[in-house]
């Protein structure tokens, strides 16, 4: 059957047409008359996604065909964000699209608005792994991404006075027009149960589950930007198997209980659990875990089966990037089922799984390390506890003939700790059975190094390894600031710089040129006026993240109530106008997150309703930051947040976002903003605060909030504000954190902070002097494109090279 297929989706305006008004007709059953808003939409998606189905089919010919070493990653979260002006413009069908869509009687922005985002992600570790996806796209890396499709994504945030609620993201109640379901590929997967030995066999044992689950996958596309590979993601969707309905009670009339073992199974994609960072232990999360993880298993050996190879291949022609610990278990499943399944010996089998996974950390926050109670992993996954059991021993011994008597180190290495109950200890086993180790920046892969991971680093120091996080240069530049990319594209010649990022360099040279300079700002203002959410002639500054703690929206706020009371002493002085935009979300069990948003709310209230202070100073919160929120805000913004205390943010992301866009940063020296700082220059970034080292050390040092009280004064105004509960009983409660421990030192930091603002507003009042800042900020950002993220990966981690797909004919 080789060589035969469909008519090529044509290139023409009226083939378009033609497509665009079949896909009406046949596709979707209306007829041009008749065709409301999302009938277009739905029928355009269909036609762009068409032209990428073609691709696709020459992708995964190309690949099969050549047989490289494919990337498989492995991540519960993804954030992919809206499709369809993506695909347009990786299918360069943009304009064609505007003008057929024209004839059914709608604009193309009218259908955007109808592209609802698969918000199947937290925050900057789902977005990681959409901006990784689409850079081994544009790279040609042979990949598939595997996921989780869960029913409900990151809640729907609402923001009232009272702070944040939240509700369910029904994101496909409509349908999702760029999904490709695949039930033939569909998995069977066991929980629970009871394991049984082999007569004869030493190691191999038989599992019986108590409950089987059917995994269904859909997958959806995910091209290169100027290439012709087509990837894929592929989620999985539990279903009850045939089994789980108990046609015997149907028969009886109690049809709730008929189908109750179905709904079970069902409820484990039903929804995202949305927790950034603090453990929450349930079994249901453990469940959703191992469900991507066997289903993901079992594919990519199916895969690797069709090629006829031998296990002595598997490796070779396998690598399987786990992001996070989230994906962990699949370390006891891959040796589960060469061992059980395969009957391959142990010792072969663990150093094919060893020589397959990489282990992606993406936390220093020792609370943030995920770990399971024994007695859960025993009654949900018998067969794995027994598995890791034998791995530590194994492992054990090893630490133990490195370092005789040592038992302490052996005790800390455990991948099972003791205290206070016995729990497995996830990044142990991420980091026991892989190849390679990698944190997210450079400070993060070297206090990782140093601290939680210090004892494997001793033990096997080549297996750590940094790489750097990086963005997509086209949702993030090109698609959220089509203004910006113009110029860019003008400034430059062309526009390569979109696959090529490092080429931004070249704008340098025109930094000194005040008629280009002139443009950068009109363009920033008119971002502004379309973000619409103050003065756009006020300092845009932004602090767009989750809500966290060691995040420090305190620290900001603190810094917008020394603003107002400055501007209320003194109203007549000449103020820098400053419009302050939060925007995230809080985990809803995260009660302090939920404070600090709620404080926000009535200060935001408070100073629009004060005739004094509103003409200098604005506090916006728009709700329900996700990703197509951030493309409006990103390029609107003039000065980014990124204040976290040192140490404690990985990398961050929406740092190197807005550095891109032309946005300055005031940050402390964490995660990649030292790396952005290094490339930018020190004249062009505002740095405060104290390091990594003096933070650690903080507490143990006897830190205490309450001499950073006294001793400052415009401080101490600020926290007594709070503390009088001028702005209500969320004020009262950040005061109280702030000073009884103040785990993340922003009384320590906030004269630094301050001193740091006013020299924001002193550069800010000189207009010429911000714009060839910010134009420098976009010129030396190139190096945070994803595509270098990606061939880092490709290079040290994984050792693939690309893989070129021929141009149809
Ligand atoms: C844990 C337990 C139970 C349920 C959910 C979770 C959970 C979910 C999401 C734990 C962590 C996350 C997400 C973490 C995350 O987004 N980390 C961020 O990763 C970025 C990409 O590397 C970094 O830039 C950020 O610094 C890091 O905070």
């Amino acid at each position: 059957r080789q060589g035969i297929g469909p008519r090529r989706p044509g290139k023409t305006a009226d083939e378009f047409q033609q497509d665009l008004l079949s896909n009406l007709f046949y596709r979707r059953g209306t007829t041009v008359e008749s065709a409301s808003a999302r009938d277009a939409y739905e029928t355009l998606s269909l036609t762009v996604r068409d032209r990428l189905a073609e691709r696709r089919s020459r992708t995964a010919a190309a690949h099969f065909a050549t047989n490289p070493r494919w990337v498989y990653y492995l991540s519960a979260e993804y954030l992919l964000g809206a499709q369809l002006e993506q695909n347009l413009l990786y299918s360069d069908t943009g304009d064609l699209a505007a003008e057929a869509v024209k004839t059914l009687g709608f604009s193309l922005e009218d259908l955007e608005e109808l592209d609802i985002e698969p918000g199947l992600g937290n925050g900057g570790l789902g977005r990681l792994a959409a901006c990784l996806v689409d850079s081994m796209a544009t790279r040609d890396i042979p990949a598939v991404g595997y996921g989780i499709r869960y029913d409900f994504g990151i809640f729907h945030q609402i923001i009232t006075e009272e702070g944040q609620t939240e509700r369910p993201d029904d994101w496909a109640f409509h349908g999702n027009p760029w999904e490709f379901p695949a039930p033939d590929d569909r998995q069977t997967v066991g929980f629970y149960g009871h394991t049984e030995p082999i007569p004869g066999a030493q190691t191999r044992k038989r599992w019986v589950p108590g409950e089987i689950v059917l995994g269904e996958p859909s997958h959806m596309l995910v091209p290169g930007y100027g290439t012709e590979t087509v990837n894929i993601v592929r989620l999985w969707r539990a279903r009850g198997s045939e089994a789980s309905f108990d046609l015997s009670r149907f028969s009886a009339g109690q049809y709730a209980e008929a189908v109750q073992e179905a709904v079970r199974a069902e409820n484990i994609s039903k929804v995202l659990y949305p927790d950034d960072s603090t453990e929450l232990g349930r079994e249901l999360r453990l469940k959703q875990q191992y469900f991507l993880v066997s289903c993901s298993l079992r594919d990519i050996i199916r895969r690797f089966r069709l090629r006829n190879e031998g296990w002595a291949e598997f490796a070779d022609k396998t690598v399987i990037q786990l992001n996070d610990t989230h994906p962990t278990i699949a370390i006891a499943e891959l040796m589960r089922l060469l061992v059980d399944e395969y009957e391959l010996e142990w010792d072969e089998a663990w150093s094919i799984t060893r020589r397959t996974f990489a282990y992606t950390c993406h936390t220093l926050l020792p609370e943030a390390l995920e770990t399971w109670p024994v007695h859960m992993f025993e009654r949900l996954l018998p067969r794995h506890l027994e598995i890791i059991y034998l791995i530590n021993m194994l492992f054990l011994k090893e630490v133990e003939a490195r370092f005789p008597g040592d038992h302490d180190r052996v005790r800390r290495m455990s991948i099972i700790g003791e205290e206070p109950e016995r729990r497995v200890r996830m990044a142990h086993l991420a980091v026991v059975g892989t190849e390679a180790v990698n944190g997210v920046a450079e400070l993060h892969s070297k206090l990782l190094r140093e601290t939680v991971l210090n004892d494997f680093a001793e033990l096997w120091p080549a297996k750590f390894q940094n790489v750097t996080n990086g963005v997509s240069p086209r949702r993030f530049v090109k698609i959220a600031n089509p203004r910006l990319s113009d110029l860019i594209t003008e400034g430059l010649g062309g526009d390569d710089w979109l696959g090529d990022l490092e080429r931004l360099a070249g704008l340098e040279a025109l930094a000194g040129d005040a008629s280009f300079l002139e443009r950068w700002r009109a363009i920033k203002r008119a971002n502004k006026v379309d973000l619409a959410a103050g003065d756009p002639d006020s300092l845009t500054d932004v602090m767009i993240k989750r809500f966290h703690e060691y995040k420090r929206q305190q620290l900001k706020l603190l810094h917008v109530i020394a603003m107002y009371h400055r501007i209320r002493a003194d109203p007549s002085a000449d103020w820098v106008p400053r419009t302050v935009l939060f925007a995230g979300k809080a985990a809803p069990a995260y009660h302090a997150a939920k404070e600090i948003i709620r404080l926000i709310a009535m200060i935001a209230a408070r100073i629009a309703a004060d005739p004094v202070v509103s003409p200098y100073l604005k506090v916006v919160f728009p709700e329900n930051y996700n990703v197509t929120l951030a493309e409006r805000i990103i390029p609107a913004a003039d000065l980014s947040e990124q204040i976290s205390l040192a140490g404690k943010e990985a990398s961050g992301t929406g740092n190197m976002k807005l550095a891109l866009n032309g946005a300055l940063t005031i940050g402390t020296l964490d995660g990649a903003n030292i790396e952005i700082r290094a490339r930018v220059g020190a004249e062009n970034f505002f740095l405060f605060g104290m390091d990594a080292y003096q933070a650690a050390n903080a507490h143990q040092q006897g830190y205490s909030p309450w001499a950073y009280y006294e001793a400052d004064g415009e401080l101490r105004a600020a926290l007594d504000t709070l503390r009088a509960g001028t702005f209500g009983e969320a004020g009262q409660r950040v005061a109280a954190s702030l000073l009884g421990r103040d785990e993340y030192l922003t009384l320590a930091d906030f004269r630094s902070y301050v001193e740091s603002q006013d020299e924001v507003d002193r550069a800010w009042r000189d207009p010429q002097r911000w714009a060839r800042m910010s134009v420098l900020n976009t010129a030396h950002s190139g190096f945070f494109s994803s595509d270098r993220t990606v061939s880092d990966y490709a290079a040290r981690i994984w050792r693939v090279a690309p893989v070129p797909v021929p141009k149809e004919g």
